[in-house]
């Protein structure tokens, strides 16, 4: 498409930079998906967390006891990391430099290395069908960022030149498939609609089947929020998938958990139990951005058993980064 309304990343300039990076896969999109770009988005998170610990550590180092200890216990809970991992790297400071003086270069690497060993996932991008188009459905309670997760991934497989086919299957909300089909036109994406109320399942096997017809690479199917405790909704998502297998039995190839960020901690009861019951694959975690919660990526990947494959790093169709430790890790702690 000529036109271009996507704001360009300021990391599109910043390719002698170093990023640091160790991951043998690709970032989601050419630019504005490394190093930098992570770590503006989680300067929140990053600013808390580093400038509560070097105020701790001072600069002349501090002794390991067990006032310190609980008191990096309590700023690394801050971060929503939760407990569990907060403990786990207090328990390997406490092990490493018990009754020595640790200083902040310590304290980040000992912290890097021990997040690095829990979260325990390489890169998981989405991996398409050799034959046949990748059916992806995505999920999650309302307002957690899926449409525009959808928007985003769209927006990469699509300047890879493939061909993409979006089913707005939030029928719930006049607004969500507008929403959809704006994103669709500007990327180039075809679309189909269901009627307001009308069965989303009805939306998905369309789409499924348009991507057949079309011979579409991806067909992304957006769903309406919900909570896992209403039943009859989450009946409505087997139902979903359901259809998607009369068409490619191997469909859903993909089924997305978007998880809000900014909830921290509550993104994780909120989706509780979510995981089992709609058969998701991977967890997108949106708008890490604009929040001082990014630590809870960490137990996310512990909570769900899912890999986190992608994180939201802002509003545009370009702000999705495909999801990797190191990068993560760095973005999360900085010695410098
Ligand atoms: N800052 C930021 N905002 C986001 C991100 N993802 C989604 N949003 C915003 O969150 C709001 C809800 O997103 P939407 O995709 O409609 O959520 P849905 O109800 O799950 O489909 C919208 O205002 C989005 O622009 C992100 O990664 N960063
Ligand atoms: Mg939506």
């Amino acid at each position: 498409m000529a036109w271009n309304p996507f704001r360009k990343s300021a990391d599109a300039e910043q390719t002698s930079e170093t990023t640091g990076d160790t991951a043998s896969s690709e970032p989601v999109a050419d630019q504005g998906t490394g190093l930098s770009a992570i770590k503006r988005a989680m300067q929140k998170t990053w600013s808390m967390l580093n400038t509560d610990i070097r105020d701790l550590v001072g600069k002349e180092g501090r002794l390991v006891d067990d006032e310190f200890l609980a008191e990096l216990f309590g700023h690394l809970v801050k971060t929503d990391m939760g407990a569990g991992p907060a403990g786990e790297i207090r328990d390997s400071v406490h092990r490493k430099f018990r009754g020595r003086k640790v200083l902040m270069a310590d304290l980040v690497e000992e912290a890097q290395t021990t997040i690095r060993q829990i979260m325990d996932q390489d890169d998981s991008p989405i991996e398409l069908q050799e034959n046949g188009p990748t059916v992806i459905m995505v999920v999650g309670v309302n307002g957690s960022g899926k449409t525009t997760s959808i928007a985003k991934l769209a927006n990469h497989f699509a300047k890879q030149g493939k061909k993409v086919v979006l089913g707005a299957g939030d029928t719930f909300r006049a607004a969500a498939v507008e929403q959809l089909g704006i994103w669709a036109d500007r990327i180039g994406a075809d679309i189909i609609k269901g009627k307001q109320g009308g069965p989303p399942a009805t939306v998905a096997y369309q789409a499924v089947e348009r991507a057949l017809e079309t011979q579409a690479d991806i067909c992304i199917v957006d769903t309406a929020g919900r909570l896992q405790t209403q039943s009859h909704l989450m009946e409505e998502l087997s139902k979903i998938h359901r259809v998607c297998t009369k068409l490619i039995p191997e469909a859903p190839h993909e089924v997305l958990l978007v998880l809000d960020a900014t909830a921290g901690q509550n993104a994780i009861s909120q989706a509780r139990g979510f995981s089992e019951a709609a058969n998701c694959t991977g967890i997108v975690l949106a708008k890490l951005d604009g929040t001082a919660k990014g630590g809870v990526a960490i137990p996310i990947r512990k909570e769900f058993g899912l890999p986190v494959q992608y994180i939201g790093l802002g509003e545009g169709p370009e702000d999705l980064a495909l999801f990797n430790v190191p990068r993560f890790v760095e973005a999360l702690f900085d010695a410098q």
